[in-house]
């Protein structure tokens, strides 16, 4: 037992050392303990007050244990939290309802980890590429974009582009092409090709592991464009960009398109469980029939609960009008700051990112450690990048509060 302690039982360095000793070693964490959450702040054991700029990756855009959320959580966990879909439930349909009403699709798949929401909508477009499009069976082609990121598992690393992500672990699934981002007429010469075994193509419309890459206004309109040109599905996975985060409900809306099928995880449950969904028509929806696909917690009462207030906070909040409005004050403070280090600040509502450059040894991990010294927690990706994604709940004065706080770090440097 340790003293000094504000939250938890053990210290932060206690903490550390269990995680070495008793846990695979797949990440590599910045030296902060997390105890407790609420809001846009993080606390570790000790009582250290931070900023979270990570939100989980853009998980908690509602803000930490947001209250309507764990009420949902307490009230649904008292009453039925499993049944498996082997019978009905009296939460599932109702959910349904609401998410398609909400975003204006036929119909859903429920799943849980955005991984395998990904893979359950590349195995709905490889039925629909069978079954509607007529392809020949075995010949189904998904393109994916360079420099992508959908999940860990085979299939979809099977799409990736980055060495850490794939080396090691082949063989790797058939079936998978990919065109350069960014660049609709890479996909235009890969569809003239190719275009009569494709059934679909699948891109996020920010890639946010990448480095928060915004493509260019109107290209995923010219890729939706060019996928019904050659009876293509194109579907976009907003597990990232989703749910508020970049200012609109969906980073689609920019560009006024409505994806043929809609990817979303992470946020749909205010991080608090992890909840997927495949959102599609009928014609799509409909090629998977009873017993071809599922899993055990798909869609189980607590999940519909939590995603359901989940939900309702992005509407009740306005948390993409917020996002969009903080958004562009930020990017606009962010670039006031003059300073050898801080090349480049892009990104859309709240997911943003600086590009740092190396200077006297430092880099963007040792920025990243200054900043926790002052209390915001963030992380590098692709080491010279820095993600920027508080949850969408904080005030002005608190994003104005850690751009002073940038300043000071990047001014020390
Ligand atoms: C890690 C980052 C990585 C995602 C998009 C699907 C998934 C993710 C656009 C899969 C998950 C997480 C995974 C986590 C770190 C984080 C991440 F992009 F957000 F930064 F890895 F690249 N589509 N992204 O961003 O969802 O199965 O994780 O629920 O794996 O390290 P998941």
């Amino acid at each position: 037992m340790s003293n000094n302690l504000k939250y938890g039982s053990i210290s932060s360095r206690e903490s550390i050392e269990l995680e070495e000793k008793y846990g695979a070693h797949n990440y590599h964490p910045l030296p902060v303990v997390l105890a407790k959450g609420e809001g846009a702040f993080l606390w570790d054991p000790e009582g250290n007050k931070y900023f979270d700029f990570l939100s989980a990756y853009s998980a908690v855009n509602q803000g930490h244990c947001h209250p309507k959320i764990i009420q949902a959580l307490i009230d649904q966990a008292k009453e039925l939290t499993l049944t498996s879909r082997a019978f009905f439930n009296n939460k599932l349909g109702e959910y349904e309802k609401y998410i398609t009403e909400y975003f204006g699709y036929d119909m859903v798949l429920p799943m849980n980890s955005g991984a395998e929401a990904v893979e359950t909508a590349m195995k709905l477009a490889r039925k629909w590429a069978y079954n509607v499009k007529g392809v020949e069976p075995d010949r189904a082609i998904i393109i994916f974009a360079e420099n992508n990121f959908h999940g860990r598992t085979i299939s979809i690393i099977s799409a990736s582009s980055d060495p850490d992500c794939t080396e090691g672990f082949g063989p790797f699934t058939p079936g998978i092409a990919r065109v350069d981002y960014d660049d609709a007429n890479a996909l235009k010469v890969y569809l003239e090709k190719h275009g009569k075994n494709v059934a679909a193509f699948i891109v996020e419309p920010i890639q946010g592991e990448a480095g928060v890459f915004v493509p260019k206004d109107g290209y995923l309109k010219d890729c939706f464009n060019l996928c019904k040109e050659h009876n293509v599905l194109f579907v976009a996975d907003e597990i990232q960009t989703g749910l508020a985060r970049t200012g609109k409900l969906l980073a689609c809306d920019y560009d006024n398109v409505r994806p043929d099928m809609l990817i979303l995880g992470k946020a749909l449950s205010g991080g608090v469980l992890p909840v997927s969904a495949v959102l599609a028509d009928k014609e799509i929806m409909m090629q998977i029939k009873p017993g071809q696909h599922g899993s055990t917690y798909g869609g189980f009462p607590l999940a519909c609960a939590v995603a359901k207030a989940s939900l309702e906070v992005l509407k009740e909040e306005k948390l993409a009008e917020r996002a969009y409005d903080l958004g562009k004050k930020f990017r606009a403070a962010l670039r006031n700051i003059k300073h050898p280090m801080l090349k480049l600040v892009r990104g859309k509502g709240l997911l943003n990112a600086i590009i740092v450059e190396p200077k006297d040894g430092n880099e963007a991990w040792d920025v990243c450690l200054k900043l926790k010294e002052k209390g915001i927690l963030c992380k590098p990706t692709h080491r010279h990048i820095i993600r920027l994604a508080p949850p969408l709940v904080i005030t002005e004065e608190q994003l104005m509060e850690c751009v002073q706080i940038l300043t000071d770090v990047f001014n020390e440097m």
